[in-house]
């Protein structure tokens, strides 16, 4: 681990669950180290890594002298609660259950379709071929970005981000699928008020330093 990072986090360019745990390290002026694990080179599934994270996949987060942390949604409130300011999550009960639930809906329920480890599967397994995967990609992230917007447009607790003013885990978990779509130019119809979070979320630097664009490794 480098002298001044308080972290190490094995990621990778285009990874959208690196991404989340980057906004976050951002947001709360935190640093980290990163590892790149090249989930096209296959390195998730290396011995070495498995044990650092035994599904093989990222992001890993390792503090010195602790277990490595996995699952970003864990590492979010792990960090949320080691550096409470800003806050990831609303003071109030309901607002926090509203703004994990958005966030799950993103990450637990939608990034799990179109990971590299189905995507491995359909094309060795289910005979899918470069056109099969990309309409699997359309359906599922389509699907799961429809129903974020049916959660968002004219709920009261709409703000300027998903809940109110302030950036929140779920606008992190949103833009970590936002960000897969950029990735591979699927653009998503009807969702106008993901489109006006994201245009502010674009305007962030937290989330802006987290772009997978800019990372080390992205095409040029
Ligand atoms: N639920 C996990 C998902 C982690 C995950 O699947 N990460 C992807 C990259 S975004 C990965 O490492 N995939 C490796 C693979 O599918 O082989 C989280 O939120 O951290």
């Amino acid at each position: 681990m480098s002298e001044q990072a308080q972290f190490e986090l094995f990621a990778f360019w285009r990874s959208s669950a690196a991404f989340r745990v980057r906004v976050a390290l951002n947001l709360k002026g935190l640093s980290a180290h990163e590892q790149n694990i090249d989930l096209d080179a296959g390195e998730q599934r290396s011995a070495e890594f498995l044990k650092i994270s035994p599904l093989g996949s990222i992001p890993a987060l390792v503090a010195k002298g602790h277990e490595p942390l996995t699952q970003s949604l864990a590492i979010l409130e792990f960090l949320d609660e080691l550096q409470p300011s800003p806050p990831l999550l609303p003071s109030d009960l309901y607002g926090r259950a509203r703004v994990r639930s958005i966030a799950s809906m993103c990450a637990a329920d939608t990034h799990p379709m179109v990971v590299p480890r189905v995507k491995k599967y359909l094309q060795t397994t289910g005979g899918f071929d470069d056109a099969a995967w990309r309409a699997w990609q359309i359906r599922w992230l389509g699907t799961g970005l429809a129903a974020v917007e049916e959660r968002l447009a004219g709920a009261p607790e709409t703000g300027t981000f998903c809940h109110g003013d302030e950036p929140t885990m779920a606008d992190i978990c949103l833009a970590s699928i936002v960000a897969v779509t950029r990735v591979f130019k699927i653009a998503i119809p009807d969702v106008p008020t993901i489109d006006r979070i994201m245009a502010t979320c674009d305007q962030h630097p937290a989330f802006m330093k987290a772009d997978p664009k800019r990372q080390a490794g992205a095409p040029g």
